[in-house]
């Protein structure tokens, strides 16, 4: 099997993260750098990149990779590595069945990775257990396209959302999840000024920044809300009754069961002034041209599919769906979340959207796999698969491109069942992730960069990712991985593949075969091209055909039920969200003296601008790591000052499943009764701040997808003894505090401490510095302001520094992390730093807002003071904002007074 790829000038590639499917400009310099630039020609961003895209060549080091294959940590051969993982399956098969095995993958493989990891499980192991991340992600809006289209069709494009008249954001923080697809819409409001943003979220995110009306509703109240719009619609009088007529069934159900919905009763169930939705609702039935955006608000619910069919039927009932500027539009999160769903990568579905309920698909793809077996019923789905691990009923699993043990409900429960599960594969790129740490097998991915095959965006896009760099040692990409597996297992005529283009050309042969129009995804446009047409293929929107591409699907109906037409659903989970003192279940776990401070709350998590997922990328980037540098818990002030926690200080949530500690960050942007928390922090990064320990794995009965965004935890002031941060230009190997987050800067690492206990602080310094190496350790006690400085040089070099107090310590973090990086500290400067104090010379920047020109939110509010008053004029001013823009919503809040961070 060929797997070398050609290297050499600027490579076009499609960006790793969000769905969004940015395409981008890559070119290796000779030092080893990689130049990163938007591909002006990419349809999905006509040149530009979001922060997370522009610092795509600071991810691309090689010091934290897995460059070996490993077997219980020890260096082996891909021989040895692979044949293991044959023999272990082929035996568990044998002995126990099929279904006694399962693979846990991603919406981060590529297309060609994913579609033989689902035929190996599907057709030739023949079970369904092969589950993906998606699970948690999409799989409520792939279950409501399902119930309303009869297929999993995502129907509208990203134009529609320049040519709206109104688009609703529902669940979304496009402005960090989906940066460039915000920013194309922020473009087209600058252009027209006219068009009408409205968000639904129960948080005031970045979002809001650019939204005309913000519905700060109660948390899964979302259901409720679409159905009442549609029994407004109806009285409206704007229901599209020849569309209903000839293109839909189960309108009057769907309109009866809605308009038990009253206003007053809509307004008790989302918290929300009744004119606030009647302007919503208004809004809705004036304006034609509507795109309803939604996301992880929507689907990581236990009644996410329930949402999601909610919003449908109001487009279904208007008509407005696959007319240009109008449809429902479920952004996906990952880079290859739409081509895990081409590939049938959930448990519950088979390849090139056949369906595994159906015989005649099953016997389609058996025949066209020539395979031994076939999945004949569904395999099992994220939670209940782990769930069957710990309970030794799957004994072999293989864990690819994904990171449960940080990012699963429950996880200290998966990290259980992984330890108890006699055999675990994980092939990943780095050398230490929270899953790869319990592996016995560990298989050396090729990452970004290195690898070559294609993703789907979430308009349905296809783009490939190009190599541009070698691989690191033995790294090698996915397919081969499996395949070589596959071979091992007895199967290697099926899965001969001589690279990527090979595997698409049957991923595309597969989705032609017997379709005819029956099947929404098509590739038989693309079948046959040879490595060359792979190599060159251009973006390209599916279906393609022989007669053409298509890029709008339903305007005419030729929906994919029998009969053609689409279903209306009856929203049915309606769930009641109840925020109350004390749950029964913690009250016994608690402290008698801190049982009045104990409160519980709704706990809300998802993603911070900056970083990705589990952040084993991200994390790497110090530009990246500078924009939020600390797990931290968004409190309402209410709750804040009946847990008895001040600002910045720590908050320790629980919950049954597990416990963390995060920075309290006090804010209105929340609902009194409810939290918010980033799902990024991981083991290696942070002593105690994996958000996914706390959630409990309640799903969506439908999807199966969890309940990510509402899990109840009570909230206490963690009783903090002492606080500290420190900068340090190496990582230390230990740090003795129960609170603790690590973070990079340009010139080392920078830690946040805190203890219940009591310290020696030279102990501490010493820890932190590395024992007593080549340096002398200064202090300085600041009697007025209670903080206490030690530093450590070397020469006038800084080696690291540490302050400590009773109170959280408010040292400028970026001065003090600039500190690293300056050659030659002398008397003056070494009183400064231990002091913490930075000169007047180089004003304190505050946190960083604008990642690219290292602009922060004191400098941006300077600005403002000396007189700039529009994002355009802080840009002149102070350059931020003006590269990559992914900072413009926040700059607009800090000018509106409305900063997410504190400026101090
Ligand atoms: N920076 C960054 N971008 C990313 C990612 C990343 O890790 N980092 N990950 C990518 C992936 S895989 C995904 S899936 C997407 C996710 O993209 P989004 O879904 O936009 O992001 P989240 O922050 O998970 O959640 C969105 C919002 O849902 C709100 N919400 C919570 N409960 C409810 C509710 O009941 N109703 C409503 N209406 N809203 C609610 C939350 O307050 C939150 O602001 O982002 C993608 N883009
Ligand atoms: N509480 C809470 N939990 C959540 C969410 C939430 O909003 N709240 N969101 C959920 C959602 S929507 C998602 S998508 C998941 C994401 O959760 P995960 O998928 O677990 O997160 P990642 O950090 O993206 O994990 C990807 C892993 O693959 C590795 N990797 C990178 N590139 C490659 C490659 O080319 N090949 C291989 N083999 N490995 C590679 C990375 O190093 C990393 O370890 O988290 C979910 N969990
Ligand atoms: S919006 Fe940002 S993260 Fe998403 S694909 Fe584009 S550059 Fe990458
Ligand atoms: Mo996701």
């Amino acid at each position: 099997m060929s797997v070398e790829p050609v290297l050499g000038g600027t490579v076009k590639t499609t960006c790793p993260y969000c769905g969004t499917g940015c395409g981008v400009l890559a070119t290796p310099r000779p030092d080893g750098t990689v130049a990163i630039a938007g591909d002006p020609d990419h349809p999905a961003n006509f040149g530009r990149l979001c922060s997370k895209g522009a610092a795509l060549g600071e991810t691309l080091g090689l010091a934290d990779r897995l460059v070996h294959p490993r077997i219980g940590g020890a260096r082996a051969s891909w021989d040895e590595a692979l044949d293991l993982v044959a023999r272990r399956f082929s035996e568990t098969i044998a002995a126990h069945g099929p279904d006694s095995v399962a693979f846990y993958v991603s919406g981060q493989l590529l297309t060609e990775d994913y579609y033989i990891a689902n035929k190996l499980m599907k057709g030739f192991i023949g079970s369904g257990n092969i589950d993906t991340n998606s699970r948690l992600c999409m799989s409520s809006s792939v279950a409501g396209h399902v119930r309303a289209f009869g297929a999993d069709t995502v129907p509208g494009t990203y134009e529609d959302l320049e040519h709206a008249d109104l688009v609703v954001l529902v669940g979304s923080n496009l402005a960090w999840c989906h940066p460039v697809l915000y920013q194309r819409i922020a473009a087209a409001k600058a252009a027209r000024p006219d068009l009408r943003i409205v968000l639904i979220d129960p948080r005031r995110t970045a979002t809001a920044d650019l939204a005309d009306l913000h519905l700060a509703l109660a948390p899964d109240a979302d259901a409720a809300l679409f159905s009442g719009l549609l029994a407004f619609l109806d009285e409206a009088g704007v229901v599209n009754t020849d569309y209903v007529a000839r293109h839909t069934e189960g309108f009057a159900a769907a309109l009866d069961a809605a308009r038990a919905w009253t206003l007053p009763r809509l307004a008790r169930r989302t918290g929300l002034a009744a004119d606030q939705i009647l302007s919503f609702f208004r809004l809705f039935a004036v304006r034609e041209k509507v795109v309803t955006v939604y996301s992880q608000g929507v689907n990581q619910s236990v009644c996410g599919t329930d949402k999601v069919n909610a919003i449908l039927n109001c487009h279904l009932a208007t008509g407005r769906i696959g007319r240009e500027g109008m449809g429902p539009f479920s952004v996906t999160g990952q880079p290859n979340a739409m081509g895990g769903r081409e590939v049938g990568g959930l448990a519950n579905m088979l390849a090139a959207h056949l369906r595994l309920e159906d015989a005649a698909h099953r016997d389609l793809a058996q025949g066209f796999w020539q395979s031994p077996a076939i999945a004949a019923k569904p395999g099992l789905k994220a939670v209940d698969l782990f769930r069957a691990v710990g309970a030794g009923r799957i004994k072999a699993l293989w864990i690819m491109g994904t990171n449960p043990v940080v990012s699963m409900p429950e996880a200290d429960g998966v990290a259980d069942a992984l330890r108890r599960c006699p055999f675990v594969a994980v092939s990943d790129i780095m050398a230490r992730t929270d899953t790869l740490d319990l592996a016995h097998v560990a298989l050396p991915a090729a990452g970004w960069g290195e690898k070559d095959g294609t993703v789907t965006n979430s308009e349905r896009r296809i783009s490939r990712q190009r190599p541009f760099l070698a691989r690191p040692g033995e790294a090698r990409p996915d397919w081969w991985i499996i395949a070589e597996v596959a071979r091992r297992m007895g199967f290697g005529e099926a899965f001969a593949y001589e690279g990527p283009a090979d595997i698409f050309d049957e991923h595309a042969r597969l989705s032609a075969a017997g379709n005819a129009g029956s099947r929404d995804f098509d590739l038989s446009g693309l079948v046959g091209l040879d490595p060359a047409g792979y190599e060159s293929l251009a973006p390209v929107q599916w279906p393609v055909t022989q007669a053409g591409g298509r890029t709008r699907f339903f305007a005419e109906g030729g929906f994919f039920h029998p009969g053609g037409k689409a279903r209306f659903v009856v929203p049915e989970g309606e769930q009641t969200s109840a925020t109350g003192l004390i749950s029964p279940s913690a009250r016994g776990e608690i402290d008698r003296s801190e049982r009045h401070l104990l409160l519980t709350v709704r706990l809300n998590s998802g993603r911070v601008r900056d970083h990705w997922h589990t952040m084993t990328r991200t994390g790497l980037s110090a530009r990246l790591s500078g924009h939020i540098a600390e797990p931290y818990a968004e409190i309402h002030p209410e709750d804040a000052a009946r847990a008895g926690l001040r600002e910045a200080e720590i908050v320790r949530l629980r919950s049954p499943h597990g416990e963390v500690l995060l920075r309290c960050l006090m804010t209105d942007r929340v609902r009194p009764g409810e939290i918010f928390a980033p799902m990024h922090w991981n083991g290696p990064f942070a002593s105690k701040a994996r958000i996914d320990a706390l959630v409990e794995a309640r799903v969506d009965p439908v999807s199966g997808q969890p309940a990510l965004k509402g899990s109840r935890v009570s909230i206490a002031r963690y009783p903090a003894a002492w606080y500290g941060f420190a900068v340090l230009r190496e990582r230390p190997a230990t740090i003795p505090a129960a609170y603790h987050a690590l973070a990079r800067t340009e010139g080392g690492w920078r830690v946040e401490l805190a203890d219940a206990d009591g310290l020696d602080p030279i102990e501490l310094a010493r820890a932190l510095f590395d024992g007593a190496g080549d340096h002398d350790l200064s202090e300085c006690r600041d009697r007025t302001g209670g903080t206490q400085g030690f530093a450590a040089f070397e020469g006038k070099r800084l080696r690291g520094a540490l302050w400590l107090g009773a109170a959280p310590v408010a040292v400028s973090r970026l001065w003090a992390s600039l500190q690293l990086a300056s050659e030659r500290h002398d008397a003056l400067a070494r009183w400064r730093l231990l002091a913490g104090r930075g000169g007047a010379d180089r004003p304190d920047p505050g946190a960083i807002v604008c990642s690219c020109f290292k602009v922060g939110a004191k400098d941006i509010a300077r600005a403002i003071a000396g007189g700039c008053d529009s994002v355009a004029a802080v840009g002149a001013a102070t350059k931020a904002g003006t590269n990559c823009g992914s900072c413009r919503s926040e700059i607009k809040g800090i000018i509106d007074g409305q900063s997410l961070r504190q400026i101090a």
